[in-house]
């Protein structure tokens, strides 16, 4: 009731309300009692310590944690604030800037691949043989001084399926009228970096073992950290995986990299109930994988064989070493 009376104005209002404020709490020193942005933003400061608006904090500083209807306050236990993650205010103010060139690349690209006629296909992949397979090996890996994570796994996988599928390691030209297929397997992966998404890719894969793909990886990702990321490793592509999972998320649905014909997203690895050959459950480690090809030049039977042989060959990694080069 108190609050219908006060005087602010509805963004000043809708300022509040974004940050649980109640306006009969606030002293306004507007006219006439009038509550201002800036009132509200000096309420929010006293209250947790904050900073101005969208400022990156520079020493993380201990936000208590406010009191709402539904928990009481026990004990005024203070949060830190994780270092990495600037903390912003909500300021009530639209701001507008300027793509920058990595912004306008991915306009370019996704506008470019969204006149692509997408197929979809996912399936779910128990990795549990995999994960324990990694396990094993990470140790060894360190030791030669690589990082070994699944994604040289399921890159190996790919090219192993690719050379049954080669058409989707192909691509096609801007009126569809022709179709190469690549000799290369030139994997690409999806990597977030701090410019935003870039996706380098490993070079002949068909060559390589998973131990190389590792190690490329690694280089690839230093570069990527290191805002580096060169031409070279950045073009000739042929097939994408976009590993989300190490982020999160279950499921993804990605877009094809023109010129390419196919990508995957692999969501993140989950340890769930599954029956086994028995039917005894069990505890399996699952990872959603969606593919997108290019349905011009793709059809869903292919995608979905090459699809149960990769999921395959990463269920039994045993049987990669089999039709390793
Ligand atoms: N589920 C669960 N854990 C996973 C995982 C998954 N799907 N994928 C990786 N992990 C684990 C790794 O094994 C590693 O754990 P350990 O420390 O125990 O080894 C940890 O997560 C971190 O892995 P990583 O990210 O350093 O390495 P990676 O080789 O798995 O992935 C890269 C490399 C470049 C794909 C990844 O860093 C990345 O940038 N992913 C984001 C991709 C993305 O943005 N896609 C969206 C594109 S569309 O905008």
């Amino acid at each position: 009731m108190k609050d219908q009376k006060t005087q602010a104005t509805p963004a000043v209002r809708r300022l509040a309300i974004e940050n649980n404020i109640k306006l009969s709490e606030v002293v306004g020193t507007g006219q006439d009692g009038r509550i201002l942005k800036e009132d509200i933003l000096n309420f929010l400061a006293k209250q947790t310590g904050a900073i101005l608006p969208y400022e990156v904090q520079k020493t993380p500083t201990p936000v208590m944690a406010k009191p709402t209807a539904d928990t009481p306050p026990k004990e005024k236990k203070p949060v830190m604030a994780p270092p990495a993650i600037p903390q912003l205010v909500f300021t009530g103010i639209d701001r507008t800037e300027p793509l920058n060139g990595f912004q306008k690349a991915m306009v370019k690209t996704m506008t470019a691949a969204l006149k692509i006629p997408h197929f979809g296909y996912c399936d779910e992949v128990d990795l549990t043989q995999l994960v324990r397979l990694r396990s094993e090996l990470k140790g060894l890996a360190e030791s030669r001084g690589v990082k070994l994570s699944y994604m040289p796994f399921f890159i190996k996988a790919a090219s192993l399926g690719l050379l049954q599928f080669p058409v989707l390691n192909a691509s096609v030209d801007e009126g569809c009228q022709s179709i190469t297929y690549k000799a290369s397997h030139n994997i690409g992966l999806a990597m977030d970096t701090p410019q935003g998404l870039l996706v380098p890719n490993v070079k002949s894969v068909q060559s390589l073992s998973v131990f190389d793909i590792a190690e490329e990886i690694n280089r690839l990702q230093a570069l990527g950290s290191a805002g580096q990321l060169g031409t070279a490793d950045l073009t000739s592509g042929t097939f994408t995986l976009s590993n989300i999972g190490s982020i999160g998320g279950t499921f993804a649905k990605p877009v094809i990299l023109p010129p390419e014909v196919a990508i995957g997203a692999l969501g993140k690895i989950q340890v769930l109930p599954r029956f086994n050959s028995r039917d005894e459950v069990v505890k399996a480690h699952i990872m959603n994988v969606s593919w997108s090809a290019d349905h011009r030049v793709i059809d869903g039977a292919t995608m979905s064989r090459f699809s149960n042989l990769w999921r395959s060959y990463l269920e039994n990694p045993a049987a990669m070493v089999l039709d390793l080069k």
